[in-house]
């Protein structure tokens, strides 16, 4: 069925985490299916492809006014989605984060003539309702900005329920998953092992994230430092933010040969590939990307079971779940599939299945589109 193009204006956070990779991978879906979309962030999503017909990024302008003791970013966001949805005659304006980018698209409507005005969507990632949700200085706002968007989705069932729960809100809320458009690594398995040093007989344990303290790197050095008398293996941390401050504790460990960092990186495809067993050891996730990540390149994880981690590994079929905060559970199911290249194998192939029928772009953008087209005039 040909759709009408709509005009979309993205809003997201463009460094590295979750929230922002799925904004950026629902744009480029979103214009390969005859969209128009706008990003607008304060920089380019570094995902982004650089040159793309159908997509346009609005950088907004900071700007650095000594008149204000702290940098405010949700007015230049404003006056910015404002001036965009004018100028490009946006039909919707879809948010990542209710807080600022919400509160944001909601003081720019109110600077719109109401002809010119899009809809807003708001799309919960997760922290804005778990840690900032019950914040006393954030929670009224955060409500304040789902109440006025058109539309409110959430990353997981689990996210639902917690946002009904902390922000007590009367906007029903949508649950759309998270999806992934994997891409064909460049660089075989064996090309990338060779690039970090590790042998084809290592077991090559994967951990990317943005390191926050909800991750908990320290229970991950530990894990390691459990499996290091036992195994030959080795642990790639895809580190989004600096991992300077978990130094010392690699060296107290004795893990400097165990452990491999790597920065920012646009390739963690080649990565995945290369990798065996994937390993999340957070205190609380919304939904995890990285695990479904790395089940599209067929690596199973060993995760704690928390937040809507149980919607996208179904334990002992693919993945393994443990308690929370459990070293030694962590540990033993890792140990359990660094022995077991059979069992580890077959649960990285049903990952990949279950990966491939329930969170492709076909299956979930349309989920994004019908909800666009719902709350618009315009017919499909
Ligand atoms: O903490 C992160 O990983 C970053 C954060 C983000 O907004 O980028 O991730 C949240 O959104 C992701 C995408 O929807 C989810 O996969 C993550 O689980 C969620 N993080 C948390 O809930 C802690």
């Amino acid at each position: 069925m040909v759709l009408t193009p709509l005009r979309i204006g993205i809003v997201c956070y463009p460094t590295i985490g979750g929230s922002g990779i799925l904004a950026t991978s629902l744009g480029i879906e979103l214009a390969l299916r005859g969209h128009e979309v706008h990003f607008i962030s304060y920089e380019r999503p570094f995902r982004l492809p650089l040159e793309h017909t159908s997509i346009q990024f609005h950088p907004v302008d900071i700007g650095d006014h000594e008149l204000f003791k702290y940098p405010d970013y949700t007015l230049p966001l404003s006056v910015k989605l404002a001036e965009v949805s004018r100028d490009h005659r946006l039909d919707i304006l879809h948010v990542h984060y209710a807080v600022p980018h919400a509160t944001a698209a909601i003081l720019a409507l109110s600077m719109l003539d109401p002809s010119q005005r899009p809809r807003v969507i708001t799309t919960l990632h997760g922290t804005d309702t778990t840690l900032l949700g019950s914040h006393p200085a954030y929670g009224p706002a955060i409500r304040h900005a789902l109440e006025c968007s058109d539309a409110v989705t959430a990353v997981s069932t689990y996210l639902e329920g917690e946002t009904r729960r902390l922000l007590q809100t009367t906007q029903p809320i949508e649950v759309i998953h998270n999806f992934v458009s994997p891409v064909l690594p460049r660089r075989s398995r064996l090309e990338t092992r060779l690039e970090l040093g590790v042998g084809e007989d290592e077991v090559l344990l994967i951990h990317s994230s943005n390191l926050r303290p909800v991750k908990r790197i320290d229970l991950l050095l530990q894990v390691a430092a459990r499996l290091k008398e036992q195994s030959r293996f080795r642990l790639l941390i895809l580190a989004g933010e600096s991992f300077a401050p978990y130094e010392a504790e690699v060296r107290r460990l004795g893990l400097e040969d165990r452990i491999i960092v790597r920065g920012r990186t646009q390739n963690v495809e080649e990565y995945y590939s290369a990798a065996d067993i994937g390993l999340i050891t957070s205190d609380s996730e919304s939904f995890c990307l990285s695990i479904l990540e790395a089940m599209f390149y067929g690596c199973p994880t060993v995760s704690t079971r928390v937040g809507g981690i149980p919607e996208v590994i179904q334990t002992d079929s693919t993945g393994l779940l443990v308690s929370p905060g459990d070293v030694e559970a962590l540990a033993s199911q890792v140990s359990e599939l660094i022995v077991n290249p059979e069992r580890r194998k077959a649960m990285g192939q049903a990952a990949k299945q279950f990966a491939e029928s329930h969170f492709t772009a076909e299956i979930i953008v349309p989920m994004y589109e019908n909800l666009y087209y719902r709350k618009t005039e315009k017919a499909r």
